[in-house]
């Protein structure tokens, strides 16, 4: 393993923070923004006044930042999603002051956590890859590089979910309509994105990114779009009142939702507008910006000295193009330098192996949106084959490659040849992308392809949400130096055979488990028992990920527990949550079933003391904040090979929980880490999958095994209802019975299925070994230090970035 340097952190704690002067600026914020006296404001009003003196305070710091970075190399972290949460807390966190400024809150009777509650989650994501952009922001201010977010500001988050008689119902999300109390609007650096219709103006707003205890604050800005003229007075002024608005109806429409696709192709001309949107707002903001400050340098021969652009997968590939257009059209460079220049500046993350989610474009779309683009874009493919056939290729042979073909833009393989760099996000991953997905292109470059582990911030997914147990490790380590070098959680190997400590352990995971059980019952009104074994699985809901392995296997023991009441058997509670998207409608079938297999065996009497069912409504991160410290089983169940890394797998880790695991995405490195044999590995690998591919038959199991045939015929058999949407008819056609030409159980389920509840069987015997239990948990908290993104971020920087 490559040796990470962890930067020298100056300590900069406001440990000589003046309260009193932060309370005094409080309050004035407090009367100042709302007019009312101190008693007459509301929870809304104390929330905002606090991010407004939060504001203040870090205000020079940002400043000096931006003032000092002016001339750096920076990296520039393209993506169209930031899936930020909540930020009081953990901007808090990374101030040093979250403990005082609680203190002066109860002070004047302020309860912190009913002001921490009214922070609507910054939805700005569907999942992990939206989640890891945000993490690493995190990280690369905390480990002092510079690094500039640019995204896209949706009006409306992700949908928010509710389940109604067992079905999910999408609501809007429009999370800023109070306000938001963490953007800064930069009128001034508004740009003009034409496209071929329509001409609108990116207005960007700017996010602090705080390093944790350090003085960086790196900026995170994301482009709205508006009216490039609010309305056409001529129609208002002849009473046509809708016309007027129309034009800026228009405009705000590229920026009004995040599409709630994660990993489906979403073909409409609006999602490419708004890919083309932020991306041409963010390069003419970095080359307006270069001319500024750089202004002996109008040939750019230094441009890619002091940028570098990450794609964050397909979605801002688009930027590519931009750059070349803006090099070219705007600033009268040559087009054969223009490409040098942006083959010198971008790097590409692939973040699936999902044919469905590699985005192309047809033709007619992009010439409706960016048609200048789409003529580079046709240049570089023109360059690209010809300078195959010189080397002697056959048409046939450079297919593959090629950028356009049958009229479709393919877009990672215009990132590909146009970057310098290509990574995974885990080693099966990256393999995977060199043996398969991009196999003709890592022949021919593999100097480009390199893997970076993903990772997550310790700072929200410790510090800020487990307290207990972030406590507990500094005192144990003596010192809190882990926050920001997360490896020294190593130093915990010492205790793995104290008892005193084990016990502690499981007594921090109890207390955890408690708080768990208080929210889902306020919440989801179901009531569970914090001494029953917590089984999590919280993720996006999609056949790959096998949600329904899960919901088949919770279906048998049912049955084996009705049949056998007095059958030795640890209570245990199976809590599942996740969005699907709208249109995905197997994916809307699963929730079905588990909120249906939730009510019935919550209903019934005879097991529901062994057995809870919970799905919890609306899983986004702020939950997950409070799931994951309450975990003992991480479910990550995904078929080998489709799960490109995994993100929630790291944070039930580094919280404690062993995880119940396929060999796949980073699952595997977890179990390098903290040894196999304190996890639960089960399941087919990918080489044995691959090998069966074209024979397996699904049939097979389900008449050989029992259990499975009993999990499998529950689905039709008229005990669980679906209420006539035919959704539990679909899961069951898609294991044994394919429709229209489907392949039957494409995600092995019940290929693996016997494996996975004979694993399931050993953990609940196991669990009751409390001390080995502990033992075990310690040993993951002990070596999750390689998944902080910290290490992943500096890597990034180390080997593409050059920073
Ligand atoms: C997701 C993968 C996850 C991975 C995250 C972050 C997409 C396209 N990919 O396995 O499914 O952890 O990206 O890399 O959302």
């Amino acid at each position: 393993m490559k040796k990470i340097i962890y930067k020298k952190i100056k300590k900069y704690r406001r440990e000589k923070m003046n309260k009193n002067k932060f309370m005094e600026s409080y309050i004035e914020n407090l009367q100042r923004i709302t007019l009312k006296n101190f008693a007459e404001t509301s929870d809304k009003d104390r929330y905002f006044a606090l991010c407004d003196t939060i504001m203040e305070l870090i205000n020079q710091e940002w400043r000096n930042c931006k003032n000092r970075t002016r001339r750096s190399r920076k990296a520039y972290y393209f993506s169209a999603e930031f899936l930020v949460g909540r930020s009081l807390g953990n901007n808090l966190i990374n101030l040093g002051i979250y403990d005082e400024v609680k203190e002066i809150l109860s002070e004047i009777d302020i309860d912190f956590e009913s002001i921490e509650n009214f922070e609507d989650d910054a939805a700005l994501g569907n999942g992990g890859l939206g989640r890891l952009a945000a993490c690493f922001m995190d990280s690369a201010a905390t480990q002092k590089l510079d690094m500039y977010g640019y995204g896209v500001r949706y009006r409306e988050g992700l949908f928010k979910q509710k389940i109604e008689n067992g079905f999910q119902v999408e609501g809007g999300d429009h999370w800023i309509k109070d306000g938001d109390g963490w953007s800064i609007r930069v009128e001034s650096d508004s740009k003009i994105v034409k496209f071929r219709d329509q001409t609108v103006k990116a207005v960007p707003y700017d996010m602090p990114m705080l390093g944790f205890e350090n003085e960086q604050v790196n900026t995170l800005r994301l482009w709205q779009a508006e009216p490039f003229e609010e309305f056409d007075f001529s129609y208002f002024n002849n009473f046509q009142y809708d016309k007027a608005v129309e034009e800026k109806n228009r405009a705000e429409d590229i920026t009004r939702v995040l599409y709630p696709n994660d990993m489906q192709r979403e073909g409409r001309v609006l999602r490419l507008k708004q890919q083309y949107f932020f991306c041409s707002a963010s390069i003419q903001d970095m080359v307006s910006k270069y001319k500024r400050y750089f202004d002996h340098d109008l040939q750019f021969e230094d441009f890619s000295k002091y940028h570098i652009i990450q794609l964050n997968d397909t979605h801002p590939i688009i930027a590519i193009p931009e750059l070349i257009r803006v090099l070219v059209d705007e600033n009268g460079i040559e087009f054969k330098r223009a490409v040098e220049i942006t083959k010198n500046t971008f790097a590409f993350t692939n973040h699936t192996v999902l044919q469905e989610a590699l985005e192309s474009w047809p033709k007619d779309i992009m010439l409706e949106v960016c048609p200048r683009c789409f003529e580079i874009i046709k240049k570089l493919n023109e360059n690209l084959v010809k300078e195959f056939k010189e080397k002697g290729l056959s048409e046939e042979a450079i297919d593959p490659y090629r950028i356009i073909r049958f009229d479709q833009v393919r877009m990672a393989n215009l990132a590909i040849v146009m970057s310098k760099s290509v990574n995974g996000v885990a080693k099966l991953h990256t393999q995977i992308l060199k043996d398969d997905t991009f196999k003709n292109w890592y022949k021919l470059m593999p100097e480009k392809f390199n893997n970076k582990t993903n990772g997550i911030t310790p700072r929200r997914w410790l510090v800020y949400s487990n307290i207990k147990l972030s406590n507990f490790i500094t005192e144990k380590l003596g010192s809190d130096d882990w926050k920001y070098d997360l490896t020294k959680l190593k130093g915990l190997e010492k205790y793995l055979d104290d008892e005193k400590t084990l016990e502690e352990i499981n007594q921090i995971k109890f207390e955890n488990k408690k708080d768990l059980a208080k929210y889902i019952l306020e919440n989801e009104g179901i009531s569970i028992n914090p001494n029953s074994i917590f089984d999590i699985q919280v993720k996006r809901i999609h056949e790959y990920k096998r949600q329904h392995l899960n919901l088949l296997h919770i279906i048998n023991l049912y049955h084996k527990l009705k049949k056998n009441p007095d059958m030795d058997f640890y209570p245990t509670t199976f809590i599942l949550g996740g969005k699907a998207a709208p249109g995905y409608f197997r994916a809307k079938a699963i929730i079905k079933l588990a909120n249906e297999i939730a009510r019935v065996i919550n209903n019934d009497e005879e097991v529901n003391d062994k057995i809870k069912v919970v799905f919890v409504n609306n899983y986004r991160v702020s939950y997950g904040e409070k799931l994951f410290p309450a975990a003992d089983i991480s479910e990550q169940i995904s078929t080998a090979g489709k799960e490109a890394s995994g993100t929630g797998n790291m944070k039930f880790m580094l919280n404690g929980a062993l995880t119940l695991g396929t060999y796949d995405g980073a699952n595997i490195e977890i179990f390098e880490n903290a040894g196999v044999e304190n996890n639960y590995l089960f399941g087919a690998k990918v080489e044995e999958l691959n090998e069966i591919y074209d024979s397996y038959n699904p049939k097979e199991f389900y008449y050989k095994n029992e259990d499975i045939k009993d999990a499998v015929d529950t689905l039709l058999s008229g005990e669980l209802n679906d209420n006539d949407s035919y959704m539990f008819l679909d899961i069951y056609n898609c294991l044994i019975n394919p429709q229209g030409g489907e392949k039957a159980d494409t995600y092995f389920v019940l290929k693996d299925f016997e494996d996975y509840k004979k694993t399931h069987e050993k953990i609940n015997k196991e669990y009751s070994d409390r001390l080995t239990w502990a033992r075990k948990s310690l040993k993951n908290i002990a070596n999750a230090g390689y998944f902080s993104s910290d290490r992943t971020i500096l890597e990034y920087a180390k080997d593409i970035w050059k920073l």
